[in-house]
């Protein structure tokens, strides 16, 4: 067992202890919050149906650094820190599942990760959004009538998206917007625009936790995440078993991640389209830091609070620039046709005060940042598939090409 321990117990006794459930506990966020949280000394509970784990044997990739099962991975925990993780493995659109959980667990709050988070696997066809925002909406509605039946007084802080916001010419505030019209004035949700069938499922939760909290008075914080990059935390690190997993691919792999691995292995950097694409970012030691504030101090009974989750804004094209620059090796930067249908410039200012009036302390995009993340992944270099890569996800499309695909469930 590792001396880091004695400062955890210390700190338990200086802060609250929670009974925390982590739902979508096995995915790349989730798995290191739920370390996370119980180095910090709560009691954590960990949910997942492992359905990130078949999309990738669907789409023939898998995560660039190796990840062990969740049980193993649970084993390893206990045996660094001497901390026990319980788990719960089981599907959140599943009513019956989600209620024994909340009934077995009685968590006070509930992080919730459990959904499918790629756009473009959104974007595939009809199938893959039905699936996308059955999935996501169906399981979250379900664990909010569990809360609301079982214990009103959980707190959900649930993983939203600054793409719920899209684009738009005027500033983007945190949630809400005063608007006066004909004269009269209201605080009202900030209009969403988003920009695939995935981000527009995260706008359907957040109207229907809004909702429940308004009627049911149950208490949430929506938090909406940046793109996070990254792959290594204070806890991942202790063991090479408990690594997250670090997806590059053209479907569920992000910008920043992608980049780095494309230098490593000599891809030109893609750049769709014109690269003024300009978006919120975070590194991943800093959503664990976002998600305890947010538990440390919880939304109010009825309330429902959104914070812009993410530390800095670049477009595409300049981290496409800031990777080559870090890379000591010869890169190339490529645009290519951008397969989706987004703005390749545009106005871009969001506020992200909140998380920092709780005391956040950002990690920031800095060479050494990128240079660790290059490290990363020049250690498994030889597990990338070139053939991964490409983009292969149009959003454009026409009625002849709307054609019903096999169900990605059967078997
Ligand atoms: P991930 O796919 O790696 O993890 C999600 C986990 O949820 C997976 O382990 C999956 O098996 C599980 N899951 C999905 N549907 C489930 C269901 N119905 N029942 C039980 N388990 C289910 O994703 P991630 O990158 O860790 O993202 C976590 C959350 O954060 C998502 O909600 C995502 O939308 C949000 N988010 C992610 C990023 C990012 O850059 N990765 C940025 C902003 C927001
Ligand atoms: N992009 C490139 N080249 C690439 C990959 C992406 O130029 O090789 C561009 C895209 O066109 C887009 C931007 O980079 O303009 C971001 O794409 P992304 O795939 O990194 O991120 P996105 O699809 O927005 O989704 C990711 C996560 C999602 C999360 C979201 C946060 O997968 O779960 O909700 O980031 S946000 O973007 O703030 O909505």
């Amino acid at each position: 067992m590792l001396g880091w321990l004695d400062g955890a117990q210390e700190r338990q006794e200086e802060v609250a202890r929670l009974r925390i459930l982590v739902l979508g506990g096995d995915g790349y966020l989730g798995w290191p919050t739920a370390l996370h949280l119980s180095r910090r000394g709560h009691d954590v509970g960990v949910v997942d149906n492992f359905v990130r784990r078949q999309y990738d044997h669907e789409m023939g990739v898998d995560s660039l650094v190796p990840i062990t099962q969740l049980q193993h991975r649970v084993r390893i925990w206990e045996e660094v820190s001497g901390l026990k993780l319980d788990t719960f493995i089981g599907d959140l659109t599943d009513p019956v599942f989600v209620d024994n959980t909340l009934e077995r667990f009685e968590p006070e709050a509930i992080v919730h990760f459990a959904e499918q988070r790629s756009a473009p696997y959104s974007m595939i066809d009809r199938q893959h959004a039905v699936y996308t925002q059955v999935n996501n909406v169906v399981g979250t509605l379900n664990l909010l009538y569990a809360i609301a039946e079982r214990d009103p007084s959980i707190h959900l802080v649930k993983l939203g998206t600054m793409g719920e916001y899209g684009t738009p010419n005027i500033d983007i505030e945190e949630g809400f917007i005063e608007i006066t019209h004909k004269g009269r004035t209201d605080t009202l949700p900030y209009p969403k625009q988003p920009g695939s069938f995935y981000h527009l499922s995260k706008v359907h939760d957040s109207h229907n936790i809004q909702f429940a909290c308004r009627i049911w008075g149950l208490r949430a914080t929506d938090l909406n995440q940046g793109i996070v990059y990254g792959q290594e935390t204070g806890e991942t690190d202790l063991h090479p078993d408990l690594a997250t997993r670090f997806d590059y691919d053209g479907v569920f792999g992000t910008v920043l991640n992608r980049f780095c691995v494309q230098a490593v292995v000599g891809h030109p950097l893609s750049v769709y389209g014109k690269g003024g694409q300009t978006r919120g970012m975070l590194d991943i030691r800093d959503t664990l830091a976002c998600v305890e504030l947010a538990l440390m101090n919880p939304a109010d009974k009825g309330e429902f609070r959104v914070f812009n989750q993410f530390t800095e804004s670049f477009s595409v094209r300049q981290m496409a620039e800031m990777v080559a620059e870090n890379y000591p090796g010869a890169t190339r930067i490529e645009h290519v046709e951008d397969p989706r249908v987004e703005k390749e410039e545009h106005y871009y200012r969001a506020a992200h005060t909140k998380l920092l009036d709780l005391g956040l302390v950002p990690h920031l995009l800095e060479p050494s940042t990128i240079r660790s993340l290059l490290a990363v992944v020049d250690r498994h270099r030889d597990r990338v598939d070139p053939a991964a890569i490409r983009p292969t996800v149009q959003w454009r499309r026409t009625a002849s090409e709307l054609r019903p695909t096999a169900d990605i469930n059967a078997s």
